[in-house]
């Protein structure tokens, strides 16, 4: 019933899809069996990343486990070969299996489904519409994509309950949509337009609602936001409630000393972050496999000692359910999930970046995995819920609500000189300091003027 209540006030503004409560799915392999439903040969325990063997005190072997959702096992290598000029990388494995179907959801239900296709939908068109912008000179600086990772943002998004928060970085935007910002509001950010949420202040998807939509700003420095993210848990807390705040970090952010320290912080305090590692196999022009050599960055959580799952990130029924859980978790109090979610950047770093260094089979292989039409092909002709013509209305539906908001977004005014004379909205005023508590009177006593009284006694008492 959590789950109804949660999915119904997302802050849909633009939704058309009405959401329906979760129906039970048929029968689905748990992260413990096999597509065929048989158990598979290692990981026999459900619970993520607990120690599955340690039994006795003299034991020098400690086993954990880590579910992993997905139902293929890519197995590939990207290497570098050649000299100077003639550098370059190649990839070796097998590159020709079919794509995998698409997991059912143990929460979603065909509307829900529905709904969420209808948003990674808009997602990809409305960053296609972002790139024509660009090329016809409207969008100031430069323009970063989602493409391919539309079913990660846009699940993850919808996992999220009215009190929980969002933390999106650039590749995010479709997370955006989700949490109640239109495209309109996107595209006049790019166009660094005078209504657009930073008043042309700045560009591209630097911006968040803390009043209404619990979204915080994206930060540039690559595993910043995580500490921001459990920051906001910690405060929910002091305010007597416990939120998920959910962030993501890239194959290459997370190697930051910074995603280190606030993951453990929030471990520690137990507090809701819900962090997706976004793999998508490069970060710039570094492919993965030269940024870490674990196998899998969920293992990382092992030694955070927090649960970390794998989901197939182009797999938007995984991302929810992985995500919903994880969500879960944090409402009850029991800390911070890991979710590596396996996909690929399918276009360069940003507009700017065509991505040459990337084998072109690399790209072929993830092309056949594509999230919306392997969605699309579950919705229609997998499980019957979307008829070919319903489907051909919602396109067109999603293409009429772009169309208006690229042409309301264009057809805003810069902003105007006068009021970047003051600094308006730019530095800080006395009204930012004034953020009132959300959720309620903070609990945490606060420390006597003058007491001295021992600092780590109060530091449990405020934090745990
Ligand atoms: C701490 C820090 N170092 C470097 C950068 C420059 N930078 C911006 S994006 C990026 C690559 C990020 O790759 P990844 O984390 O894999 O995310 P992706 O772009 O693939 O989504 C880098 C190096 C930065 N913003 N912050
Ligand atoms: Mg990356």
């Amino acid at each position: 019933m959590a789950h109804n209540k949660r999915s119904k006030s997302l802050q849909k503004e633009s939704a058309k899809v009405p959401l329906a409560p979760p129906t039970k799915t048929p029968k689905v392999p748990t992260p413990v069996e096999q597509a065929d439903g048989s158990p598979k040969p290692t990981n026999t325990k459900t619970s993520p990343a607990t120690r599955i063997s340690d039994d006795s005190a003299s034991s020098t072997l400690r086993c954990y486990n880590i579910p992993d959702y997905r139902l293929e096992h890519p197995e590939f290598r990207i290497f570098m070969s050649g000299e100077g000029s003639s550098l370059e990388y190649g990839v070796e494995g097998d590159l020709s299996a079919a794509a995998p179907p698409i997991r059912d959801s143990k929460y979603l239900s065909n509307e829900q489904c529905i709904a969420l296709y209808r948003w990674m939908l808009l997602n990809r068109r409305m960053e296609v519409a972002l790139e024509n912008l660009y090329k016809q000179g409207k969008v100031v600086g430069g323009v970063y994509f989602g493409l391919g990772q539309e079913g990660c943002s846009c699940a993850s998004a919808l996992a999220l309950g009215p009190d929980d928060w969002l933390g999106p970085m650039i590749r995010n935007q479709g997370a955006m949509l989700v949490r109640g910002f239109s495209a309109r509001d996107i595209m006049r950010q790019y166009m660094a337009k005078g209504d657009s949420p930073t008043w042309g202040r700045d560009a591209s998807s630097h911006f968040g609602d803390w009043q209404r939509r619990n979204v915080c700003a994206p930060i540039s420095m690559l595993g910043e936001l995580i500490g921001v993210m459990a920051g906001i848990c910690l405060g929910a807390r002091l305010q007597g409630k416990n939120v998920a705040g959910l962030t993501y970090v890239g194959d290459g952010g997370q190697s930051t000393g910074v995603t280190y320290e606030s993951l453990n912080f929030a471990a520690v305090q137990k507090l809701g972050l819900v962090l997706v590692v976004e793999n998508n196999l490069w970060g710039y022009s570094t492919p993965s496999d030269m940024q870490f050599c674990v196998k899998d960055l969920a293992e990382r959580a092992i030694a955070y000692g927090i649960p970390g799952v794998i989901v197939d990130g182009t797999d938007p029924c995984q991302v929810y359910d992985a995500t919903y859980e994880a969500c879960e978790r944090a409402h009850r109090g029991e800390g911070p999930t890991l979710i590596e979610a396996k996909m690929m950047r399918m276009k360069g770093h940003a507009i700017h970046d065509a991505a040459q260094y990337v084998p072109a089979k690399l790209f072929d292989y993830w092309r056949n995995r594509d999230p919306i039409a392997r969605f699309e092909n579950y919705l229609i002709n997998v499980k019957g819920w979307l008829t070919a013509e319903d489907n051909h209305k919602l396109i067109e539906d999603v293409e009429r609500e772009l169309e208006a908001d690229r042409e309301a977004a264009v057809a805003s005014p810069m902003p105007d000189p006068e009021t970047d004379k003051t600094h308006q909205g730019v530095y800080c005023d006395p009204s930012c300091h004034q953020i009132k508590p959300k959720y309620g009177p903070v609990v945490a006593k606060p420390r006597e003027p003058g007491s001295g009284g021992p600092k780590a006694v109060e530091a449990a008492a405020h934090l745990k």
